[in-house]
């Protein structure tokens, strides 16, 4: 059994992937640099600068640091815009009432994402209160893959990493649980990645993984 669960947020507890793919569609259109989706699927769970110098792989020019600032900014702007459009239709089904579940059964819940916008989704979506513990890009220095981001969701929570599962949709998540000492469950691109501890399908299986009715891979 585990006694709390930390939840990446962006392809875990929602998908924001499509919004993050237009805002820096429109700003690499702007600059005259090619983006496409494959590019932008390896965007997914990298912070905001790492995700711009993976675009920048593409441009005709280099980029000083204040000019990299100027367009990740502008980036977000785009990107703050879009998210506006989220609601409560946004959260599934599978997802609401799983968390329903483990919070009925006294499992503590957290979000570990990197992301600085994480807040703003979650009360978009309609559950920023639903959580004991909120760890984001906000407050930590280190991206993952390092276990920083879950490593402050378990000290807020006030319990051990090993009391921890976490759930995450990309490889560097994983990383970032394992070399935090944390049990993982990969979904999504993770799914099958074998640092992770368990692989779902759906997210109504971590009901049974953490309650303890469910033995690891
Ligand atoms: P922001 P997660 C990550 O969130 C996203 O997967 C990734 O695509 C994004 O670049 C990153 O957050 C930073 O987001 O620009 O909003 O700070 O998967 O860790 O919840
Ligand atoms: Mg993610």
């Amino acid at each position: 059994n585990y006694q709390a669960v930390i939840f990446d947020l962006d392809g875990v507890i929602c998908h924001t992937d499509n919004y993050h793919y237009q805002a820096w569609k429109q700003m690499a259109d702007r600059e005259g640099i090619y983006f496409d989706e494959s590019i932008n699927s390896r965007l997914r769970g990298v912070s905001r600068m790492a995700s711009l110098e993976i675009i920048l792989e593409r441009a005709q020019r280099t980029y000083t640091a204040a000019e990299k600032e100027a367009l990740a900014a502008e980036k977000n702007e785009i990107y703050r815009q879009l998210l506006m459009n989220m609601s409560p239709a946004d959260l599934s089904q599978d997802v609401a009432a799983t968390l329903r579940q483990l919070k009925d059964a006294g499992v503590k819940i957290a979000i570990g994402s990197s992301s600085r916008n994480a807040k703003t989704i979650l009360r978009q979506i309609g559950i920023f209160d639903w959580f004991d513990a909120i760890s984001d890009g906000e407050n930590i220095t280190r991206s993952k893959p390092d276990p920083e981001v879950f490593v402050k969701a378990a000290g807020i929570l006030g319990l051990a990493p090993s009391a921890c599962l976490v759930v995450e949709d990309a490889d560097a998540g994983i990383r970032a649980a394992h070399d935090g000492g944390f049990h993982s469950a990969g979904m999504g691109d993770a799914c099958g990645n074998d640092e992770a501890t368990y692989s779902i399908i759906a997210f109504h299986e971590l009901s049974d993984i953490v309650l303890g009715k469910r033995m690891q891979n």
